[in-house]
């Protein structure tokens, strides 16, 4: 059989059965019979010996030692001591925190942006892919959308009018999300990007293992196909080595590679000041982090110390955190400190990279990422497993191959502001105790209102007090519903220079800016507005807008009659009466409620 395949194939088969994998071919009936399925199993083995760093053969050595270690109930931190480590801590609107945010829009022109959107959201259970999620339902724009005229608005600021530079944008796909990635950019001509602006990168998944030995896993009905799963988002490194892009944006003179993940409709908030913190400490690695609430399920930021001497700053996943710390002299493991918040701040997975030190340390590693595995034993004697398990890798645990001589750091930002990721189910959600963070649909929108009034009162107006109100069994805080383009409020001054006068919105208001010159001067809102306009027309709106405005009713997740992305908020808007304006041409114009 073997003079059917091309060298490269006969190698790799030789390979596998150096490394326990003869069971793969047991099976097979001789020369003749199966051949289509039989080729398409090499084709499998050959992307899975591409796409892996190392191959197939480095894959299931790594898997035999980490499994070794699971088996040993060997500690992945064994020898290190955690401890709190110091960063850069920001209060939205301060004077260093709008330095820094100018600081971070001139450096946006040497930014290229990473979107990890290859997981299917389990946790969610929304059958579409996330990315198309409306952020919120007041405007309808979806996460990419919203990502994407967010990098076009950091884009044109940062050209402080010379010509633009196109700001690149990487999306991590997978066979999940891959083809439903592509076709709602394309049948929305890229939400304004430029096609060639966007690169799609596809994670491919790993295989699965049976047992302690590292044997590949068969499908069970198909003994020509081998069990995938996903291996995690740190893929994102190897794709982005292995596809030259690196080296792309390196020669045309990039120097910040900044990750996101898919749902956080708060991200560039916080985005530019961050930049603007990697700038000015020069750091190579800036994770982006919030106060977290002791035990939180988001990852913790903290500093480990080896007894060899080796020191590092890195994200510990919550469920190590704190076995960690009691291990390591503080009994009562991961609790709030003085402040009511975990003295570890929370990992939002938003890294910050310097490229050039990114780029050296991905020539040596390839792009590899520290795994883990996590087999589910079917007994204490660890010896087989319930199900098939695999080697999984997180994108924030790149410093861990790090020199000492890195400069790690990470920059706290208040979770109002940078944090309101949409993860979780209802049902799921509703179950989180009162005062920790749901991370659902209803709290992620919630939680762009929120901050978009609490914004607008830091710059002068008047916005009433949210009140608290129940959707889908989560209590969140309601407040006015008020939105705009990132174009008409990508940073603190720029907002503070389109608002003036006395402004006031009441709490049932909604408020929609969908144009960049839109100048907010002695407008008393209660009720609905919407405005348009083209980005050469100067807006200057004011007088008073009453009027029965957009309802806000609840909607029950189980009710099939609603469209799914509002069962799983939890609302709907009932839309009354709104004043809207359009302006298509460009001028100057009043509008005078
Ligand atoms: N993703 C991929 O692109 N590929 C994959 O194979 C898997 C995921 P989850 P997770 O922000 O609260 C992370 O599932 O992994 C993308 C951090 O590890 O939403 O449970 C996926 O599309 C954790 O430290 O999160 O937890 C999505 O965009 C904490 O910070 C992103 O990766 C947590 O996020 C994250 O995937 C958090």
């Amino acid at each position: 059989n073997l003079k059917l395949l091309s060298d490269q194939q006969q190698a790799l088969v030789k390979m596998l059965l150096e490394n326990g994998q003869d069971h793969l071919f047991r099976d097979w009936p001789a020369p003749g019979v199966d051949d289509d399925s039989k080729k398409a199993f090499f084709d499998q083995l050959t992307l899975l010996d591409s796409s892996y760093p190392g191959g197939l053969q480095s894959y299931i050595k790594n898997a035999k030692r980490l499994l070794a270690d699971s088996k040993a109930s060997k500690n992945p931190y064994d020898g290190f001591t955690p401890s709190v480590p110091t960063g850069e801590t920001l209060t939205f609107g301060d004077e260093n925190f709008i330095n820094f945010e100018e600081t971070g829009v001139r450096e946006a022109r040497k930014a290229a942006f990473v979107l990890v959107a290859g997981g299917l959201g389990e946790r969610l259970g929304y059958s579409g892919i996330k990315v198309a999620l409306p952020a919120e339902t007041t405007t309808g724009t979806c996460f990419i959308q919203h990502y994407i005229e967010s990098i076009l608005a950091l884009q044109e600021a940062s050209s402080q009018g010379e010509s633009q530079t196109p700001i690149p944008l990487v999306i991590m796909t997978s066979d999940d999300t891959h083809g439903r990635t592509l076709e709602l950019l394309q049948s929305n001509s890229y939400f304004g990007m430029q096609p060639t602006q966007v690169t799609l990168l596809k994670q491919e998944k790993v295989a699965c293992l049976e047992d302690n030995d590292a044997r590949l896993a068969l499908e069970p009905q198909n003994k020509y196909k081998i069990q995938t799963k996903p291996h995690g988002h740190g893929d994102v490194h190897s794709l982005l080595y292995s596809s030259g892009i690196l080296k792309v944006w390196h020669d045309a003179g990039l120097k910040w590679v900044l990750f996101f993940q898919d749902t956080n409709g708060l991200l560039f908030k916080a985005i530019p000041a961050a930049l603007g913190v990697s700038a000015s400490k020069q750091y190579h690695v800036n994770s982006l982090a919030v106060p977290r609430k002791a035990k939180e399920a988001i990852g913790g930021i903290t500093r480990l110390t080896h007894s060899d001497g080796r020191s590092m700053v890195i994200n510990v996943e919550y469920n190590q955190l704190d076995p960690l710390l009691r291990a390591s002299g503080y009994p009562e493991g991961d609790v709030n400190c003085e402040t009511g918040f975990s003295p570890f701040p929370g990992n939002i997975n938003q890294l910050i990279l310097e490229l050039g030190p990114y780029i050296e340390e991905l020539s040596k590693t390839g792009g590899a990422i520290q795994e883990f595995v996590n087999p589910k034993y079917k007994d204490a004697s660890k010896t087989s497993f319930k199900s098939s398990t695999r080697l999984e890798c997180m994108m924030q645990d790149y410093p861990k191959t790090l020199p000492p001589s890195a400069r790690v750091g990470f920059t706290v930002m208040e979770t109002w502001l940078a944090y309101a990721p949409v993860k979780n189910n209802a049902e799921d959600a509703a179950k989180i105790p009162k005062g920790n963070p749901y991370h659902s649909a209803t709290s992620g929108e919630m939680a762009i209102y929120r901050a978009n009034s609490i914004i607008l009162k830091k710059a002068g107006v008047q916005v009433a007090e949210p009140v608290l109100q129940v959707f889908n069994g989560q209590e969140v805080e309601v407040w006015p519903r008020i939105t705009w383009k990132p174009k008409w409020g990508l940073t603190f001054s720029r907002i503070k220079s389109k608002v003036s006068g006395n402004n006031s919105i009441s709490q049932r208001s909604t408020l929609a800016i969908k144009g960049k010159n839109i100048f907010i001067q002695n407008l008393s809102l209660d009720g609905a507005l919407i405005i348009d306009a083209v980005d050469d027309a100067e807006v200057n709106v004011n007088g008073s807008v009453q009027n029965k405005g957009w309802i806000l009713e609840t909607v029950d997740y189980k009710d099939t009659k609603e469209p799914e992305v509002l069962r799983i908020r939890g609302f709907k808007f009932n839309k009354t009466e709104q004043l809207e304006k359009k302006y298509s041409e460009p001028g100057k114009f009043d509008l005078k409620a």
